[in-house]
């Protein structure tokens, strides 16, 4: 497998064709440059995936380089190979390391040697590419629902969080909706378990489309979902709710396979209050004391949880509201 670009830099033009010419086949390009500043040029111009220095050279020597790149975003994990003349002490070699050199060899070098180091920096460099990729599906896994692809609960507790912090700082307020689905049993009772995940996939869809810019949406568990609105006011969390109901109420579930007649949604609605100190979980309870409101007043509507006439929440030391 070909590894992208390597930049030579050496002030001899002997040695940087030589190493052209040892790894022309280990690299699709590669590009020179004959002292320090003119590696920096091509280094953010060219974008090297490798670079191999000489440590003498003229204006910027190749500690000063090694130490530059590693400075820079893009050079801080690519591998470096500088090169020593034979002069060079160990001292020499000890502050390339300490520069941030992944590697060194001492001119004149073996070819096959030379090629050997090449390879097994890249082959590290492969893993660590690979490692980085697992992390970050990792954490897609970690945060996003199965079913419906919609961030999880574990994600939207995180998310939540931090915001409520936030919000208590900046004095912003925050309205969660739990949205439970009406009479979801009688899908999977009549139609099946598999039309019953379809619906909720399609919930989640018509959630995710409807939800406004800065709305964080998540798949709450079973037929729930939930919806967290930052910065927001007590009437417009309400007409955001309506806005939802609405759309899942007026929408044909029915597919080629079978016909719903009706499909709605309950909402209980909370908003985190400015004069109480709270953390999510009583916050999702109270939107979830609304919920129960809304389903017991026949479903398929919109209820607040009122603060005032409840014994949640722990009065914030401070001022009356
Ligand atoms: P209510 O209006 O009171 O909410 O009635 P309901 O039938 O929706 O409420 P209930 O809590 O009795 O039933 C919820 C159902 O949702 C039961 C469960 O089998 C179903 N359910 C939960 N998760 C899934 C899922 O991932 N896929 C499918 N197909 N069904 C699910
Ligand atoms: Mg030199
Ligand atoms: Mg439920
Ligand atoms: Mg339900």
């Amino acid at each position: 497998m070909m590894s992208d670009k390597l930049l030579v830099v050496d002030d001899s033009a002997r040695v940087r064709s030589e190493i052209r010419e040892t790894l022309g086949d280990v690299f699709t390009e590669v590009v020179e440059a004959d002292d320090g500043i003119s590696a920096i040029r091509a280094f953010v111009e060219e974008k090297p995936s490798f670079i191999i220095t000489d440590i003498e050279m003229p204006n910027i020597n190749g500690f000063r380089l090694i130490s530059a790149v590693r400075n820079m975003e893009e050079g801080a994990s690519i591998p470096i190979i500088m090169l020593s003349g034979t002069s060079a002490s160990l001292r020499d070699r000890l502050s390339g390391f300490d520069a941030g050199a992944s590697d060194f060899l001492i001119k004149p070098f073996e070819n096959e040697e030379l090629t050997a180091r090449v390879r097994s920096l890249l082959r590290v460099q492969r893993l660590v590419a690979e490692l980085k990729q697992k992390n970050a599906l990792l954490e897609k896994l970690a945060t996003t629902d199965e079913l419906t692809g919609l961030y999880n609960r574990r994600y939207f507790f995180d998310a939540v969080n931090s915001q409520m912090a936030l919000g208590c700082r900046h004095g912003f307020k925050l309205a969660c909706m739990l949205i439970d689905v009406d009479h979801f049993k009688r899908i999977n009772d009549t139609l099946g378990h598999a039309v019953g995940d379809e619906v909720l996939r399609k919930i989640g869809r018509l959630l995710d489309s409807c939800k406004r810019e800065g709305e964080l949406l998540a798949r709450f568990g079973g037929e729930e979902f939930v919806i967290c609105l930052f910065n927001t006011s007590t009437e417009n969390a309400l007409l955001g709710a309506e806005r939802f109901r609405k759309l899942i109420g007026s929408t044909d579930f029915s597919s080629d396979g079978h016909t719903i007649e009706k499909l709605t949604i309950s909402i209980g609605l909370a908003i985190y209050p400015q004069d109480f100190d709270l953390d999510v979980d009583e916050l999702l309870k109270a939107a979830d004391d609304a919920l129960y409101e809304s389903k017991s007043r026949g479903r398929d509507t919109v209820s607040v949880f009122e603060w005032e006439s409840a014994s949640q929440g722990r009065k914030a030391p401070g001022p009356p509201a």
